[in-house]
């Protein structure tokens, strides 16, 4: 049986009372509940004509009940395509084009429902969850009725879909197989020692790899409970660490928890572990970190495609700077643009093959075979060196990206919406250093003739406003005379980078003192 679920299954604690969620306001809810609550979501989704491989849009709060939405499209072999819960009507409307889903359960105040996004897909269910977890998913639900068995899947089957947009600007959905996902938690589960004892804060969004499969396979595969909080806040992730003993999060939890002054060495008593990923931990912050908590951050490396790739070690020497070593099952090569492989400590092109490394992008057969090498590995976009002891350094990318708070923003996505105002003549969007979300997202722009600048500057952000979720949005917005461009007619990114570098760095200096 190759279904993640039965997987979790096999691992349920004996006792199905014991707990599975805490919430913020101390709420529990047992291995019990998550058992009866994902069998009878399952039924309602069979009801609504949810079979095998039919995709599932979730674009809901984080809730339990989220978590039991997903975890029954696991149990019915259903395909659940979580999507953030910020997107406009025009990202959403490119992904129910894409997806064709024969289910979407959304938030009430979803674009999908206030701007009628469904009206040509005549074949597709509408229920509700909202953030308290009400909604028409919940009223419907018969928990006299539920699906007691798990759908016999194959490992290659799709578990699920999450997109990722692309240096093209258009999302591409990835496509993640039972055996991608079981392979990667029993790997991490493993390396990251997770046992009994161990209860997991949860305070990441669930839409996206980190949260919804590392973190929560991490709990499930140990028949653990969680602390589950609906998002980052910092002052509730200080008040529940006294109480936990792993958190796993991206670089700007761990600067926001270093300024924060309730945050100190007693209050992490029952602390194990402090996991980082999904955007470059600084060596500075890291340092910070350990000389005020005694704790050395474990910073690993993943992506979309692969999920998690490389770690540092449980046991062994944590090198700052360095994501560690690469997991076992899994190999990475780094190779030079000709496709050669490099040696140890030579900078080239991060390279990935594994058990972890996924399908392909949904109906992009093309885009698939492009970011897979003849022999089968997976291109990262990523940019690094391999030193003697096999420890991954990641300098940069050679995708056009810029990751903000862990989330993933690619330029070209904003700057097609940018160039189509008809003031605007041309623009470029960069990343420049920022102290809370590493990289903050900024434009710069080339007016048309006789335009107004200051018009065009308000006029940009509520523009965009409409059509890019919020985290998206360019920070600071400059005019300038023309673009620099290189002999090929190409924008000199680097040089707007350079010139933009310390524009969020007085805070930057304050917050590292
Ligand atoms: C929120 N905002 C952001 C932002 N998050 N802007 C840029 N970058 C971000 N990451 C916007 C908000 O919309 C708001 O805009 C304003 O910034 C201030 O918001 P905030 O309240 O300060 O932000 P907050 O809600 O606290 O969120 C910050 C955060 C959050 C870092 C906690 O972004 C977060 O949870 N990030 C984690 C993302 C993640 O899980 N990535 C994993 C990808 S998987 P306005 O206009 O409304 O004021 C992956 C693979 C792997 O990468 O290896 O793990
Ligand atoms: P995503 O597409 O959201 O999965 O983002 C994956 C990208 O995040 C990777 O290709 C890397 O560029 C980046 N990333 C993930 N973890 C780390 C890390 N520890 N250090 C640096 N970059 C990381």
């Amino acid at each position: 049986m190759s279904n993640l679920y039965a997987l979790f299954e096999e691992r349920f604690p004996q006792d199905l009372t014991q707990y599975f969620i805490e919430t913020k306001a101390g709420k529990r809810y047992s291995y019990k509940n998550l058992d009866d609550m994902t069998s009878a979501i399952a039924h309602t989704m069979q009801n609504a004509g949810v079979g095998l491989g039919d995709r599932v849009i979730m674009q809901v709060h984080k809730s339990p009940e989220a978590v039991f939405l997903y975890l029954a499209c696991l149990k019915i072999g259903a395909i659940a395509v979580p999507l953030n819960i910020s997107y406009t009507a025009s990202e959403l409307t490119y992904f129910l084009d894409d997806i064709e889903p024969v289910l979407v359960v959304c938030d009430p105040a979803s674009p999908i429902i206030s701007e009628n996004l469904l009206a040509s897909h005549s074949k597709t269910s509408l229920l509700t969850l909202d953030n308290e977890g009400h909604g028409s998913l919940i009223e419907q639900l018969n928990t006299g009725t539920k699906i007691s068995s798990v759908a016999n899947v194959e490992a290659d089957d799709i578990a699920c879909i999450l997109y990722t947009s692309g240096t093209t600007g258009k999302p591409k959905g990835a496509m993640i197989t039972h055996g991608n996902l079981s392979s990667n938690a029993l790997t991490v589960h493993q390396s990251w020692g997770f046992n009994k004892d161990d209860i997991l804060l949860h305070a990441l969004p669930i839409f996206h790899v980190h949260g919804l499969f590392v973190a929560l396979n991490c709990v499930l595969l140990s028949g653990n409970p969680m602390i589950f909080l609906s998002h980052f806040d910092v002052n509730d992730v200080v008040a529940c660490l006294p109480k936990s003993t792993v958190l796993m999060g991206v670089p700007t939890f761990y600067t926001r928890l270093l300024a924060h002054s309730e945050f100190n060495k007693q209050s992490l008593k029952k602390m194990r572990l402090f996991i980082s990923g999904s955007a470059p931990l600084l060596k500075e912050v890291s340092d910070k970190f350990y000389a005020q908590t005694g704790y050395r951050i474990l910073e690993r490396y993943g992506m979309t495609e692969t999920v998690m790739i490389a770690s540092n070690p449980l046991n062994d020497k944590r090198l700052p700077g360095t994501v560690g070593q690469a997991l076992p099952g899994i190999t990475i090569r780094i190779t030079a643009d000709d496709g050669n492989n490099l040696n140890h400590n030579e900078t080239g092109n991060i390279q990935v093959s594994g058990p972890n490394v996924f399908k392909g992008y949904w109906r992009k057969a093309d885009k698939t075979k492009e970011e897979f090498t003849e022999d089968g590995f997976f291109k990262t976009g990523d940019v690094g060196f391999l030193d003697d002891q096999g420890y991954l350094t990641i300098v940069g990318r050679s995708k056009d990206l810029i990751i903000s708070g862990g989330y993933n923003v690619y330029p070209k996505e904003i700057e097609k919406i940018i160039n189509d105002l008809d003031e605007i003549n041309e623009s470029a969007v960069i990343g420049v250093p920022h102290p809370d979300f590493g990289e903050a997202v900024i434009a710069i722009i080339v007016l048309e003739k006789n335009s107004e600048e200051s018009i065009v500057e308000s006029n940009t952000i509520s523009f965009l406003k409409q059509h890019l979720a919020s985290y998206k949005l360019p920070k600071r917005i400059f005019v300038i005379d023309e673009l620099p461009l290189n002999v090929m007619g190409k924008v000199q990114k680097n040089i707007l980078r350079e010139k933009y570098k310390s524009l969020f760095e007085e805070t930057a200096n304050a917050q590292l003192a």
